[in-house]
């Protein structure tokens, strides 16, 4: 086979592919965990190929949290496309525009007489951002390896994989009988990435390392060390104000280092590793005076004393804390033996349950590589990207991308992982204060639809899209979240002000609509639905005034777990009573807006289902309380159509889930799984990447075999046919809960639960439902057949 693009050489053991052993074709010492490839059930935790990858959306992604690389495992030219999450185009800036604030009453008078191109027209003349656009995530550039001896050689017995419980990307072939071995991990402990380079014949790695970037940058070698350093981009009349460095050191066993050309030359050498660090000059949205040489040279010097193995290990332990917390059947054909990409490919047509599960694990995976504690949260690629100019940015988009990014954070026992989230919005409350001062004269404080690295909270793009003030107080429901799973009220304490103070803006800007009486959010839209009005901007979409119910409650809820804020706390259950309540139009549909346009818009299939959030995240809708909303919500899904972008998919999934209907809810996951929403690297496809499907995916999957809402545990409330055998183990439920569930043949064997602090909980079981009372860390047992059993309790 002349290039590295070829399949393997026939009669390769599936052994080999799985990862090796004694009895195949190259004679590596295979580590512990790629021999676990054989195991049972490992399968499920590895995506694997055989050949490199020819896309970047075929390269395989490390990361962990702060810092990536996404890995492409050629065997003559290996490429790391690196990225580190502090790297955005412009500096600190603030983008409120002067003139907002005296143009918004004309804007709010035209809404309200039906005037709403013209409202909209005014608005994008004087009420958007300055500038319009935000900055952007940008990449740092690559590392290349070059092997110029395997230039044109006839590789064999190619396999590359990602173990996702090592957190450890491999490549190996065998180049005229001698094998070949690359392995790549992002280091939490020691914030670097390791690249070793092994061979089964000793001094036979001969290779160079490079660094490059796309951005003003230079490369120089000091000793065994290759450095890059640069700048950020300019972007919209922002100027670069971040200074950036990429440091690579090299280390051998056996054979030579010398520079040539800003390169590490390596000749004769027997092992190679390879450290790379990255930062910038980022301290804060409003500090950039750090010291990006001083911080990598000190992590390099430090990361010095461990050899890989060591560094490995510290990857795995670190990263098994939390990604084994859960663990996932649903079931296995023999379709899951093949290449990952093969079962993409094949996915929609062929039985393969255990590509859920690797979808499930891999989400997981993901987010912890890409937000932890310390770093950023997770934008719209993660931490990957290898643009200066992704789409949209790669910034944070708050009108969906970023909550479904961590929709699965709380139920899959990451929690830890929403850190960076919880810090941002902190951080948003900062800038968004002075946001609503200038714009709105209010008290509190707003963000709109997006936000970038310098947490900039004014409405973007244009009025069409970006004059939606809700994006804030939507983030401040994934604090009353945190707290309903951990009920930790000493941390609820340090959040509650930012809750307050989303609230406060909305006490202070809601407007009393004319014709209803009711208090409505103006101006705002419906993201980013046009109504049939040639507009999309309007007085209380049904979207606002849900998120609204959940805040002003979910801050009144807060405020007396805190006993405090009496005042305040009945001021907003006045006005949340007074907010416009949800309708349903004459299609029996849940209305979008407060008048029937639904079935008059020009975008009837809109990817965004945003009227829907009172189903899902929300439990506003539900089944139980509000039986003819909830039939509502599914009028209007039907409406919508099951196929959408990737993140909408996965959006439709989880209301399904909700609605109980798991078929339904399984026939779309098989096409957000399929190649049309799936990379080949399992990155969902919008198209382009954006890594929200992958996590709305996965929490659909985790939404049909649990939900909670308060004190309630529904059991299997949306099992697919598709999968009668299965369990899950470490699921986790509001009340501080983990749950165990076994189901065979469609029905629950038993459920094992356990909760930290303990409580009543009523469990339910389709019609069925016992309260169960909890002891604080005491597991409890349910036998299904006991349950089953029960007229109801
Ligand atoms: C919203 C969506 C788009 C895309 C973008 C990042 O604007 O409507 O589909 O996901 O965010």
């Amino acid at each position: 086979m002349p290039h590295d693009r070829s399949a393997p050489a026939a009669g390769i053991t599936r052994r080999f592919l799985l990862g090796g052993s004694a009895a195949t074709a190259v004679n590596f010492k295979v580590p512990a965990a790629l021999a676990a490839a054989d195991a049972p059930g490992a399968q499920d935790h590895r995506l694997w190929y055989r050949q490199p990858a020819a896309a970047w959306v075929e390269a395989l992604p490390v990361g962990n949290g702060r810092i990536g690389a996404m890995v492409f495992g050629g065997a003559a030219h290996e490429r790391l496309q690196l990225n580190e999450d502090t790297l955005w185009s412009g500096g600190p800036y603030d983008p409120v525009n002067p003139a907002a604030r005296a143009a918004l009453p004309e804007v709010r008078r035209l809404i309200f007489a039906g005037r709403y191109a013209q409202a909209q027209a005014l608005a994008d003349a004087r009420l958007m951002a300055k500038p319009l656009q935000q900055m952007a995530y940008q990449s740092v550039g690559d590392l290349l390896i070059d092997l110029p001896g395997l230039e044109g050689a006839e590789i064999r017995d190619y396999v590359r994989d990602l173990d996702l419980d090592a957190a450890r990307a491999t490549t190996r072939f065998t180049v005229n009988g001698i094998g070949y071995r690359r392995e790549v991990v992002a280091c939490p402990v020691r914030q670097v990435i390791a690249v070793r380079l092994s061979t089964d014949r000793p001094g036979a790695i001969d290779c160079t390392f490079a660094l490059s970037s796309k951005l003003d940058s230079k490369q120089s070698v000091e000793a065994e060390t290759i450095v890059l350093s640069g700048r950020n981009g300019t972007a919209k009349g922002i100027a670069g104000a971040l200074r950036f460095e990429a440091r690579a050191r090299v280390r051998t066993k056996g054979g030579t280092i010398s520079a040539r050309d800003g390169k590490l030359v390596v000749q004769g050498a027997e092992e190679a590793t390879l450290l790379i660090a990255m930062a910038t000059s980022f301290r804060r949205f409003d500090d950039v005076a750090g010291d990006p040489a001083a911080l990598t040279r000190a992590r390099l010097d430090a990361a010095a004393s461990a050899d890989f193995p060591a560094i490995a290990a510290d990857v795995a332990a670190e990263h098994r804390r939390l990604y084994r917390g859960v663990a996932l059947d649903l079931g296995r054909t023999p379709a899951a033996d093949q290449p990952t990409d093969v079962r993409i490919r094949t996915g929609e047509q062929a039985h393969d349950p255990a590509l859920a599960t690797l979808y499930f694990n891999y989400a997981r995976y993901l987010l912890i590589c890409a937000s932890r504690p310390g770093s950023q949260p997770a934008n719209l690629q993660g931490i990957w990207n290898d643009s200066l100019d992704p789409p949209w940015g790669s910034k944070y988009t708050i009108n969906i991308n970023t909550e479904m990014n961590y929709w699965p954070a709380e139920v899959t026992g990451l929690a830890e992982c929403t850190a960076p989230l919880i810090e941002m919005i902190r951080e948003l409350a900062e800038t968004g204060t002075r946001t609503a001062r200038e714009m709105y004269g209010a008290r509190g404080w707003v963000a709109h639809h997006n936000t970038d690295l310098w947490r900039a909270t004014a409405p973007i793009d244009g009025a069409q899209w970006g004059l939606w003030p809700t994006g804030g107080a939507w983030l401040c429901t994934h604090l009353w979240t945190r707290y309903e799973y951990g009920r930790d009220a000493k941390w609820l304490a340090t959040v509650y002000p930012l809750m307050r103070g989303a609230a406060e803006f909305f006490v202070d800007v809601l407007q009393r609509d004319p014709s209803t009486g009711f208090l409505v959010t103006n101006p705002s839209l419906s993201p980013e639905n046009r109504h049939p009005h040639g507009a999309s901007i309007c007085a209380g979409p049904a979207m606002d005034m849900q998120i609204l119910r959940d805040l002003f409650e979910q801050t009144a809820a807060a405020a007396d777990v805190l006993k405090t804020d009496a005042p305040f706390v009945a001021q907003l259950r006045s006005l949340r009573g007074q907010l416009a309540p949800d309708k349903v139009g004459a299609l029996g549909q849940l209305q979008e807006w407060q008048e029937d346009w639904d079935a008059m818009a020009p975008e009837r299939d809109h990817r965004h289902v945003s009227h829907l959030y009172g189903l899902y995240p929300s439990h506003q809708i539900n089944r139980d309380d509000t039986p003819a909303l909830a039939a509502a919500a599914r009028r209007s899904l039907e409406l919508r159509g099951d196929e959408s972008t990737g993140w909408a998919t996965a959006w439709r999934i989880n209301l399904w889930a909700r609605l109980g209907d798991g078929g339904h809810a399984h026939r779309i996951l098989k096409f957000l799984l399929g190649p049309g929403r799936t990379y080949p690297n399992m990155f969902d496809a919008h198209p382009p990447f954006q890594i929200d499907g992958n996590f709305g995916g996965a929490a659909a999957i985790a939404e049909m075999l649990l939900q909670s809402r308060r004190d309630e545990l529904l059991l299997l409330p949306a099992l697919p046919p598709a999968w009668p055998n299965g369990s899950v183990r470490g699921l986790r439920a509001r009340g501080t809960c983990t749950v165990d569930l076994e189901w065979r043949a469609g029905r629950l064997r038993h459920a094992i639960l356990v909760s930290a602090i303990g409580g009543d909980h009523r469990v339910r079981l389709g019609a069925r439902s016992v309260l169960v009372r909890l002891r604080p860390g005491r597991p409890v047992r349910l036998a299904g057949a006991a349950l089953r059993a029960r007229r109801d309790g």
